[in-house]
């Protein structure tokens, strides 16, 4: 136990990055997993960490569980510390889509399979990764618009559009962006006169919405942020420029954390696209089937919908998140 111990802390500190649990309370046949999460980055991201460390807790699975604060570097030293401990099954959540042929090599090498959950990679060989679970982000950001178009019915443009990008080069920020325009350059009313990352937190969503403001002497009509965390920050730019949120400037976000129906509730925050972070269950399932060697599908999508103001208080009590 002792001996298994050190290693463990061994290669956290190899892996450099937040390390935790492994081992204790599982069982001698537990899967052990190793788990590399983005980042706190978000409401929906801690919701999404509690739901995978309640899924694969023990005595079933034995969790090693890693924090990239947001950077590649950190996710692919900590893969290499779990091939070199020579986990049952990785899983991890991508920060950004490209980069990451190399590493995955070496865990194919090492017949580890690897589960991708919540955001894609882009890579040559599909084989590379056994499946991958995780919502339609395009679809997301398609829905942001269409909600939009319906919002504006009878209104005349031109509406000035800007919009909060998430981390560059995550799968949700090309994704939200490409869908979102998809819709968008279908009515000629409507344009988008900036766009720029805020990576997905509410405090460079607050401070590149302070930018937006002072830049667009033309006004701003709508706000789309790429999640609700960039809007919440956003909103508090907005009311220290003296407008109201929600009146002056639409705004539509997506993930459906509770702080977004707080700001609908508040009238701040118009709609909100659900993304569900609860994957946890699923993500154990799938986890299961591939230790067992049973076909699993390529990918596994999360269902989810549109929430708006007039539904903001019916709904809140029912969130989970
Ligand atoms: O929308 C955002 C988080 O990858 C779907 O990452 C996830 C996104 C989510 O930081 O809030």
């Amino acid at each position: 136990m002792k001996k298994y111990a050190f290693l463990a802390l061994a290669a956290c500190a190899a892996a450099l990055a937040g390390c935790s649990g492994g081992g204790q309370g599982a069982s001698d046949d537990a899967i052990t997993v190793g788990f590399s999460q983005v980042g706190a980055e978000s409401e929906w991201r801690t919701a999404n960490t509690r739901s995978v460390k309640e899924a694969l807790a023990a005595p079933e699975f034995n969790l090693k569980f890693s924090d990239a604060q947001q950077k590649q570097e950190n996710q692919i030293k900590a893969l290499r510390s779990f091939i070199a401990q020579r986990v049952d099954v990785i899983a991890f959540s991508p920060v950004v889509e490209s980069g990451w042929e190399t590493v995955l090599r070496e865990a194919k090498a090492a017949g580890i399979p690897v589960v991708l959950t919540d955001r894609a990679v882009q890579v040559s060989d599909e084989s590379l990764y056994a499946t991958l679970i995780g919502s339609d982000f395009v679809e997301e950001g398609r829905r942001a618009a269409r909600w939009l178009i319906e919002d504006s019915e009878g209104l005349e443009g031109p509406v000035r559009i800007v919009e909060l990008q998430g981390t560059v080069g995550s799968a949700p920020a090309n994704d939200r962006m490409r869908g979102f325009k998809e819709v968008i350059d279908q009515d000629a009313r409507f344009s988008i006169v900036r766009s720029q990352s805020g990576d997905f937190t509410r405090a460079k969503g607050k401070e590149v919405m302070e930018a937006f403001l002072k830049a667009e002497t033309g006004g701003i009509d709508v706000l789309y942020a790429h999640n609700d965390d960039m809007a919440i920050g956003a909103i508090q730019a907005i009311e220290e420029a003296g407008l109201k949120p929600g009146t002056d400037i639409r705004i539509v976000s997506i993930d459906g954390v509770r702080g977004a129906f707080e700001a609908m509730n508040a009238g701040k925050l118009n709609a909100t696209v659900e993304c569900n972070p609860l994957l946890g269950p699923q993500l154990a399932q799938l986890i299961r089937d591939v230790h067992a060697g049973r076909e699993v599908p390529k990918r596994v999508m999360v269902e989810e919908g549109v929430f708006t103001r007039d539904q903001a208080a019916a709904e809140l009590p029912n969130r989970k998140y």
